[in-house]
């Protein structure tokens, strides 16, 4: 498969993409979130595939949707087209876990796809911020919505109303990011903690995620009853044998994703 505004890797059990138009601090467009939703079909499909990271550049993870497509849109320009969400829920719909590795800046949209993977490791550069008021629009692509559940109402609104931006200490202090690393260090920590999730059972790598999620989704009851009930279910798998025997025996469980 060919891409234009992405490079799609594979190391180990980990599918890497990395945003690629240098020319607009990869600036979102169709052309570029349609690449990524065919690269992460292709990993989601890939039984060898265990957990997938997305990347940017030194400087930029994305700077936002592309403003200069935007700039001359009609309400049904956007409407009808869709634009760049059309394909946008693809990364909040892949059942394998999706690293977000943020050097500089994550803005707007950016911030938005950094926001729909399942974690985000930042860079000491990182900057996340949703500037959309500064251009006379809001977000658009989720961070009105996952913007104050990951960090409050009070830093949300702050965000979103002035278009300051946040660093990396600030962004991990408030709950935006799980892990702040030197900028050399990035997607080598990146790819370390993906490689760790892909060496274990892929079926309950799947069920966490799909349980962490439910918590956003559904009442305390509820997510409580979901859990349980996916926790019953993993005593089906064969990897759930293989891990408590090599605890028993004091050996390193051999996971085989069944
Ligand atoms: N779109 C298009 N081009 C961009 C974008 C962008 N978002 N950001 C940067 N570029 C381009 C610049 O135009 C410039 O191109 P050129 O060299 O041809 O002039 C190149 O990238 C380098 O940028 P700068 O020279 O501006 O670099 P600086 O280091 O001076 O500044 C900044 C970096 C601060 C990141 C600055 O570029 C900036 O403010 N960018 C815009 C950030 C922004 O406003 N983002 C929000 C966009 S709107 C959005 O994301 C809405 C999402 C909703 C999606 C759903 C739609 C329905």
């Amino acid at each position: 498969m060919s891409f234009e505004n992405i490079i799609v890797e594979t190391r180990n059990r980990v599918g890497l993409i990395t945003l690629h138009r240098p020319q607009a601090l990869n600036a979102l467009n169709d052309a570029l979130v349609d690449e990524v939703g065919k690269a992460l079909d292709a990993f989601e499909a890939d039984e060898n595939i265990g957990a997938i990271v997305i990347t940017g550049s030194a400087k930029a993870f994305a700077a936002g949707a592309d403003i200069g497509a935007m700039a001359e849109f009609s309400y049904m320009d956007a409407y009808k087209g869709d634009y760049i969400t059309r394909n946008w829920e693809r990364v909040k719909t892949c059942r394998k876990p999706v690293i977000a590795a943020v050097a500089g800046y994550a803005l707007g949209g950016g911030c938005e796809l950094a926001m729909m993977c399942d974690m985000i490791i930042a860079a000491d550069s990182a900057k996340f911020g949703q500037p959309e008021i500064k251009l006379g629009v809001l977000p658009g692509a989720g961070g009105t919505q996952r913007l104050p559940r990951a960090i409050g109402k009070a830093k949300a609104m702050d965000m979103c109303l002035t278009a300051r931006m946040m660093n990396a200490d600030e962004a991990e202090r408030s709950g935006l990011v799980a892990r702040v690393v030197p900028a050399d260090r990035l997607l080598d920590e990146a790819m370390s903690v993906a490689t760790t999730i892909s060496g274990f059972s892929l079926p309950v790598v799947m069920m966490i995620k799909e349980s962490v999620n439910r918590a956003f989704e559904s009442s305390l009851n509820e997510g409580l009853l979901f859990e349980r009930r996916v926790f019953h279910s993993a005593f089906a798998l064969q990897d759930q044998k293989e891990g408590m025997a090599a605890f028993v025996a004091k050996r390193k469980a051999d996971f085989r994703h069944l």
